[in-house]
Order: structure tokens, then C-alpha cells, then sequence
């Protein structure tokens, strides 16, 4: 009936003292590993459409756990889903979520202007196969796998 009595009873947060460099380093958050030559992050990059072929380009590109990929709309009328939702087509790891161009809710059909981009950052390891909704019955399909 009143719900500050709920309330009332949360919010006992106990931080143990052990834990190294919460904050304020500066810096990257601290993963340190000793490859360095992409930081700018561009080798994970989609075209979409390039030249109004109906194609993912490259059609599968595999990145780390973590790592964002961009799809760049070189075409117009194009879509990215990875809803398993809105096509058969989709599949993506256990426990991954969808993503898109659009909600889940949202559209299947809605497209992405030309020179648009899309971005998605992949916390969850596995292969993730999308589609361009409009375009999947003509093969418009992409992998996505994450190591
Ligand atoms: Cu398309």
C-alpha cells in the first residue's frame, strides 16, 4: 500500500576496498593488452549496397568481443536487422540481443537513407547473422562473428 516502505529498504551498497582503479586513470579504462594498431577502429566496416548491388560488403567480417562495427548506407532503400523476429534468415548467439536499424517494435521495411551509418558494439561472442529486410530474398544477408 505504501510504497516508500518498499523503498525505504533498499540501498544498502557495500563496496569492498580491494578493487584497483575504479576511475580516474586518465587514461583507456586500463585493459592494457599490448596490441595497438587499431585504435581508430575502421577495419570494422560495413558498406551497405556499394555500387546498388543487393550485398553486405565484405558479407562476413569477424571482430573481437567488445568491438563496434559500422555499416556505412552507400545505397539507398537498404536496412540492417538482426531481429530473429523479422526474417528466418536471423540468428544470433544464446543470450545476445537483437539489434537494427530499428526497434524490434519498430518497422521491418524501414529503410536507411544513402550516407547514413549504423552503428553496434558486440558484447556477446558467437555469429550473428543479419539482413537487409527489404532485400533478403535476394540473398542480402551478412555474418557477423565475434570472438
Ligand atoms: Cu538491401
Amino acid at each position: 500500500m505504501d510504497r516508500r516502505d518498499f523503498v525505504r529498504g533498499v540501498g544498502v551498497l557495500t563496496i569492498s576496498g580491494g578493487l584497483a582503479g575504479c576511475s580516474g586513470n586518465g587514461g583507456d579504462d586500463g585493459s592494457g593488452n599490448g596490441t595497438d594498431g587499431d585504435s581508430g577502429g575502421d577495419g570494422n566496416t560495413v558498406a551497405v549496397g556499394p555500387d546498388g548491388q543487393l550485398v553486405f560488403e565484405p558479407e562476413e567480417i569477424t571482430v573481437e568481443t567488445g568491438e563496434t562495427v559500422t555499416w556505412e548506407f552507400e545505397s539507398a532503400s537498404h536496412n540492417v536487422s538482426a531481429w530473429p523476429s523479422h526474417s528466418e534468415e536471423v540468428s544470433i548467439p544464446d543470450g545476445a540481443e537483437g539489434f537494427g536499424t530499428m526497434e524490434e517494435d519498430g518497422d521491418p521495411m524501414a529503410t536507411v537513407g544513402q550516407g547514413e551509418t549504423f552503428e553496434h558494439t558486440f558484447e556477446t561472442a558467437g555469429e550473428y547473422t543479419y539482413v537487409c529486410v527489404p532485400h533478403v530474398a535476394s540473398g542480402m544477408v551478412g555474418t557477423v562473428i565475434v570472438e
